[in-house]
């Protein structure tokens, strides 16, 4: 079992895609263990941007993740790393594949409505940032036996 991060960006919330996009993780028979709304701080977008905050594209990309709330959220689920960051698609909406998220609902780079960490190591890193230990409600889902088989 796996956890992730998962962020619906501004222009999901602008756009009024919360509950299709969240809908399709609840569809897929992931648990969604924490989640909130919150404005993303420009010291919060440099610490989960750190990678990207000398490259040219930042300027935008913090103006764009701190210009309305966002919906942050943990997500478990078995190998849910890769299996989100699939559902997700490639990370511009015009090259994502169509039945992705971004394939489907974006044609952007930047406005690509969602994102998710993309190791393991990314997210305890991220998961770290956005929520507090007593933030996460893990649960055991009474409907798993119609979601997996026993040994999987
Ligand atoms: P991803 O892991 O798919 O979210 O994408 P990256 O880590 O490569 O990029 C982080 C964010 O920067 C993406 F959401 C899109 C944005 N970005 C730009 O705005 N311009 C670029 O040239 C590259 C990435």
């Amino acid at each position: 079992m796996q956890r992730t991060l998962v962020l619906l960006k501004p222009d999901c919330i602008q756009r009024r895609l919360i509950g299709e996009i969240i809908g399709r993780f609840e569809a897929k028979g992931l648990n969604i263990v924490a989640m909130k709304m919150l404005h993303v701080s420009p010291a919060l977008a440099q610490e989960h941007y750190a990678e990207h905050v000398a490259k040219p594209f930042y300027p935008a990309l913090e103006e764009f993740i701190t210009s309305s709330p966002i919906v942050a959220m943990a997500i478990d689920g078995l190998e849910v790393i890769r299996v989100v960051r699939e559902m997700l698609g490639a990370t511009s909406g015009l090259k994502a594949a169509p039945g992705t998220i971004r394939g489907d609902f974006s044609s952007s780079r930047q406005m690509n409505l969602v994102h998710a960490s993309d190791s393991e190591e990314s997210a305890v890193r991220e998961l770290k940032l956005y929520f507090a230990e007593s933030e996460l409600c893990p649960y055991a889902p009474t409907l798993i036996g119609s979601f997996k088989a026993s040994d999987e």
